[in-house]
């Protein structure tokens, strides 16, 4: 199956000025979706949270699209520093942009799929003015900080949106990208297995 999201910059849900799409790609010879990122009309060098949301809503801009897919009510997390223990729409929580301000990206996600209860057909990419936390204060729930890294990963505002939709485009991922995507899966199950000191310091045990 075959999706995508089409960010227009001169869409009024688009602040941003993003411009490219995301695409989506599933096909019985990868067990985990691709996601490929081809966006440009970032600061250069900068990172910035992405997410799908829940609904592909654009009543009331991308506010509408409520929050992070998340049909499993777990808390917001990140692969690297907890597994399977976040939201099913947290995707690779950021995009990080080139010297030309455009992302060329793609990975293979274990958590979303285009069918079924974890479809994201019809729900929202979302693109926020800051960078997602990974998660990383989810702990410290006492403070705002540790209580919206568990919800939102303290991402900022929204600056694009765009509808995630069906397309009869084949975007099955070339072999460069197949390998390109296994070498970013392999470095986040390395980051994972020794996320005993997360990125602010904090030191988990192997309990938490
Ligand atoms: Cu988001
Ligand atoms: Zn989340």
């Amino acid at each position: 199956m075959n999706c995508l999201a089409f960010f227009d910059p001169h869409a009024g849900s688009n602040s941003g000025k993003i411009s490219g799409v995301v695409e989506f790609h599933s096909c019985s010879s990868n067990r985990e979706t691709l996601v490929r990122f081809r966006l440009r009309g970032f600061p250069a060098k900068s990172t910035r949270g992405i997410h799908v949301h829940e609904w592909g809503d654009l009543t009331q801009g991308c506010t509408s699209a409520c929050a992070h897919f998340n049909p499993a009510k777990t808390l917001h997390g990140s692969k690297q520093l907890f597994d399977d223990s976040r939201h099913v729409g947290d995707l690779c929580n950021n995009i990080t942009a080139d010297e030309k301000g455009e992302v060329n990206f793609c990975y293979f996600d274990d958590l979303i799929e285009l069918t079924g209860l974890r479809s994201i057909v019809g729900r929202m990419v979302v693109i926020h003015a800051g960078t997602d936390d990974l998660g990383s204060y989810r702990l410290q729930t006492d403070t705002i900080r540790g209580a919206e890294s568990g919800k939102t990963g303290n991402a900022g505002a929204r600056i694009a949106c765009a509808v995630i939709g069906l397309t009869n485009r084949d975007l099955h991922p070339s072999n460069e990208e197949i390998e390109q995507a296994r070498e970013y899966q392999e470095w986040t199950n390395r980051v994972f297995d020794d996320a005993k000191i997360l990125p602010n310091g904090q030191v988990v045990s192997e309990d938490d």
